[in-house]
């Protein structure tokens, strides 16, 4: 049959241990994206945000509204990039042809 050497032998003929590199695997980054408090949106613009673009009860989204108020910023919920800035675009998008000033902000976690 075959004269030729089998890859094995071929390439690994010189009794060196030989392992697989293991796959480098990174999980994807994920980015809290914030709303910033300022003294010109109506509180009842930023709850129907919350609710409409993040997805929040109405009691969820007044107390996030609330701390925004108070604290100058609040978490409105953590995702993957594309994610976090389609829901930023969308946002800041709304807030612009209200001509509210709102902003909204990402940054990895
Ligand atoms: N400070 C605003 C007001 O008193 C309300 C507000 C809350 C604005 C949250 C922005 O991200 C914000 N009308």
């Amino acid at each position: 049959m075959s004269e030729n050497p089998t890859d094995n032998e071929r390439y690994d003929s010189h009794e060196l241990a030989v392992e697989e590199a293991r796959p480098k695997l990174k999980r994807p980054p994920l980015y809290r994206v914030f709303l910033l408090n300022d003294d010109f949106t109506p509180m009842a613009f930023v709850v129907d945000i919350l609710e409409t673009i993040f997805g929040m009860e109405r009691t969820r989204a007044t107390q996030v509204m609330l701390e925004v108020h108070t604290k100058g910023k609040g978490v409105c919920g953590v995702f993957n990039f594309e994610i976090a800035e389609t829901k930023v675009a969308q946002v800041m998008g709304i807030a612009r042809q209200h001509q509210h000033p709102l902003l909204c902000t990402m940054e990895e976690t």
